[in-house]
């Protein structure tokens, strides 16, 4: 017979196929065992929608009494745009519920197991609770901050130069590396950048990944520099997009970007973009997630503020040198290593002879 383990990990793998839909929502995956096989599965496919608990158990034909239930979000015990969990496990007889990791949205927050112990359900907590927990992270920090998940990525040299003296930067890193940034970017909500890095790379910010959804591109453009033919601009038709400028920003120069379908937020009260109110404001529009990239500046100020939450540093053997050749993070930086920004849950990954070093900041 299969470890409740390797049917957690079935529901893992179904939750993932949600990933890039649920948004601000969890992933969520779930398996029905009966006699020792899996008579239905579910997940949560799209937000709005049914939980991954009601899709496995409306699919399933059999008589599930008795049967066991792995879930790898405690169910809901709440009535939201759908119908509790907790109903219709019990419905269903569903005899014992093994859970991945704990709901902290205040409207379960435990009590959905509460009330299937309480209806007599024998229930297990904690299983691949790691896993769960980290398939979740950007849910897990929402719903309990309201702000977006923030994470710094940048690719550097092993000298900790972003770009040569003269600019150039085409490629720091090989391909496999720079595919795996669209990966990261099909599991954001937003991406985000400032004037200096889209004048000087005019990139897309798209995902190329087949499956991939595009985050919403946001700039910090205090000036609103950003020229019209900028292929962002070009493609804010097709891809939404915002730009973030302050006080005195060009009034005709905001209604040309509003008609290419860009919408623009004034921060009447800044002389700068304020990007902790940009991050605030974000969170209200529910944007669960911001990937920034870059340049360093935007960088240097999200972590100095305490506004970054990761960073994910790809990190190329190659070595460029140059004392005008900018670093990942730039500004003031801090005096003290005492000072320096420690990350926690540190992990390395390689991608074809290139690294990537990823972490929490504390
Ligand atoms: C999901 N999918 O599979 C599970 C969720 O917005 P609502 O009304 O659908 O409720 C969303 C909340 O339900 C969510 O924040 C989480 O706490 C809980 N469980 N949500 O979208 C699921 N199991
Ligand atoms: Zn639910």
């Amino acid at each position: 017979m299969k470890q409740k383990e390797e049917y957690m990990a079935r529901a893992l793998e179904l939750a993932r196929q949600g990933m890039g839909h649920t948004s601000p929502n969890p992933m969520v995956g779930c398996v029905v065992v009966k006699d020792g096989r899996i008579v239905s599965e579910g997940y949560h496919e799209r937000y709005g929608e049914y939980h991954a608990e009601r899709n496995a158990l409306l699919h399933c034909e059999e008589d599930v009494t008795g049967a066991e239930l792995y879930v790898t979000l405690e169910p809901c015990c709440h009535q939201g745009k759908t119908p509790p969990c907790t109903d219709i496990i019990m419905e269903r007889k569903i005899g014992k519920v093994y859970v991945g990791s704990m709901d902290p949205n205040p409207l379960v927050g435990g009590k959905g197991v509460q009330l299937l112990r309480d209806h007599g359900i024998e229930v297990e907590t904690g299983i691949l609770e790691k896993e769960c927990l980290e398939l979740n992270e950007i849910f897990f920090h929402y719903i309990q901050t309201n702000l977006p998940l923030v994470a710094v990525k940048y690719a550097m040299t092993l000298d900790g130069r972003i770009a040569s003296a003269s600019g150039d930067s085409k490629w720091i890193t090989k391909e496999k590396a720079r595919e795996h940034v669209h990966e990261l970017r099909k599991q954001y909500k937003a991406i985000m950048a400032g004037i200096g890095t889209v004048l000087a790379d005019d990139p897309m910010l798209n995902c190329r990944i087949c499956e991939g959804v595009d985050p919403i591109r946001v700039i910090c453009d205090s000036k609103l520099r950003i020229p019209m033919d900028a292929q962002i601009v070009k493609t804010a038709h097709e891809i939404p997009t915002m730009i973030y400028a302050a006080a005195g920003a060009d009034g005709k120069k905001k209604a040309q970007l509003e008609k290419a379908g860009i919408r623009v937020i004034v921060q009447e009260q800044e002389t700068q973009v304020n990007l902790k109110k940009v991050i605030q404001s974000l969170g209200e529009e529910k944007i669960d997630s911001v990937l920034v990239e870059g340049g360093g500046e935007i960088h240097g100020s999200l972590i100095k503020e305490g506004l970054a939450d990761k960073v994910y540093a790809y990190i190329a053997p190659k070595i460029i040198g140059g004392s005008k050749a900018k670093g990942p993070v730039m500004g003031e930086g801090i005096r003290k290593m005492s000072q320096a920004a420690q990350l926690t849950d540190v992990r390395m990954h390689e991608f074809d002879g290139d690294y990537m070093i990823e972490g929490t900041i504390k």
